[in-house]
């Protein structure tokens, strides 16, 4: 067997990790035969809670999984890893703004970024989780210059998973009949969730579904659906989280297959008129442990002036956080 693959996850005593790292050391991110090691971060109240997961994750015996170190010291957990997800984050708090959780996260990612910059390998893949995905990835950026910028993501897939299902049970299809989704732009309700280029078990989705419905039913379905979840069990969505970044980066790591793509938070190349360097949800496909942004799609007019007004949002939270842009 190769040498164990070594992932950071941050908030790793919170919800969506409890699912997720049980995940990673089955292997569904780096496949059946690549061992992992997990280095995991918490703050230092948290660490009794995650050393509780630790031995959950011991009592499964997962042949794949080589090693596990709890931290509350982000050099020890961001040292030479192949990949670091950036889970750990403040929930918005009672009467919070939510430019003040902008700037209270934000806080984090710049330390994390700088860390990351001092420890981590040049060549560490990264997604950002924790909210507001899109900025916190664009502040880690930011300050980690010595990191691959193309290697520092933000999850929409969440967003593409959510956005397969709600067209399959509208079609009444099957999820693995449904192809070409596409988010585009901030993961927040200014997100784009488009069904043009989408197929139903081969049959263009445009032809199966009325434009009013796209519009007005499935993007603010699909935009909406965090607070929807919220409503029903009373805190966000962790499962089905969790599930987002396995496939983020099982995608990334193993490739997309042929004739579909998937979406991803990545740096922008300046495709779509979008500003070069904002991270921003496109679609992509993957090969070789890389991924390459669809860059030749012709979107509509309508369609347009919602991604370019996703685009704006981003660009009011930069400036929200433009002192932690080193
Ligand atoms: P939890 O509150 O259950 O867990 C977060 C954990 O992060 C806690 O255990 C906390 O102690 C830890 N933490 C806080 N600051 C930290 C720091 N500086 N270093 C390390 N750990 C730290 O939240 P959970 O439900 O797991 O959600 C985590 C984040 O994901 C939130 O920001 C949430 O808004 C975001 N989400 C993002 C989604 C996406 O698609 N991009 C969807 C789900 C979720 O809403």
């Amino acid at each position: 067997m190769s040498e164990p693959k070594r992932i950071a996850v941050t908030g790793a005593a919170g919800q969506i990790c409890y699912s997720m790292l049980f995940r990673i050391a089955n292997g569904d991110i780096y496949g059946p035969d690549q061992p992992v090691s997990l280095q995991l971060l918490e703050i230092t109240p948290a660490l009794g809670l995650l050393e509780a997961v630790k031995m959950e994750l011991d009592d499964c015996a997962f042949p794949l999984l080589h090693d596990v170190v709890c931290t509350d010291d982000p050099k020890v957990a961001l040292t030479d890893v192949d990949a670091a997800l950036f889970v750990g984050a403040k929930p918005r708090g009672p009467g919070m703004e939510r430019k003040d959780l902008i700037s209270d996260n934000g806080k984090i990612f710049s330390s994390l970024g700088q860390i990351l910059n001092e420890v981590g390998s040049p060549e560490c893949k990264v997604v950002v989780v924790g909210n507001p995905a899109n900025t916190n990835a664009y502040i880690l950026k930011a300050n980690a210059p010595n990191i691959n910028p193309r290697n520092i993501t933000a999850l929409t897939r969440l967003d593409h998973n959510r956005a397969i299902s709600q067209l399959a049970a509208k079609t009444d299809a099957k999820v693995s009949d449904i192809t070409k989704m596409v988010i585009w732009g901030n993961h927040s309700t200014t997100q784009v969730p488009d069904i043009t280029w989408a197929t139903v078990d081969g049959k263009a989705a445009t032809d199966l579904v009325d434009t009013a419905w796209a519009h007005d039913t499935f993007i603010p379905t699909v935009a909406k659906r965090g607070a929807a979840v919220i409503d029903a069990r009373g805190s966000s969505s962790a499962a089905s989280a969790a599930n987002g970044v396995v496939d983020h980066m099982a995608s990334w790591v193993q490739g997309t297959p042929d004739g579909d793509w998937v979406s991803m938070a990545v740096p922008s190349d300046g495709s779509y008129g979008i500003e070069e360097g904002l991270i921003y949800s496109f679609p992509v496909t993957c090969k070789d442990g890389d991924y390459t942004i669809i860059d030749d799609l012709t979107v509509t007019d309508a369609m347009k002036e919602k991604m370019l007004a996703s685009q704006a949002e981003l660009h009011e939270e930069r400036d929200t956080v433009k002192d932690l842009l080193s």
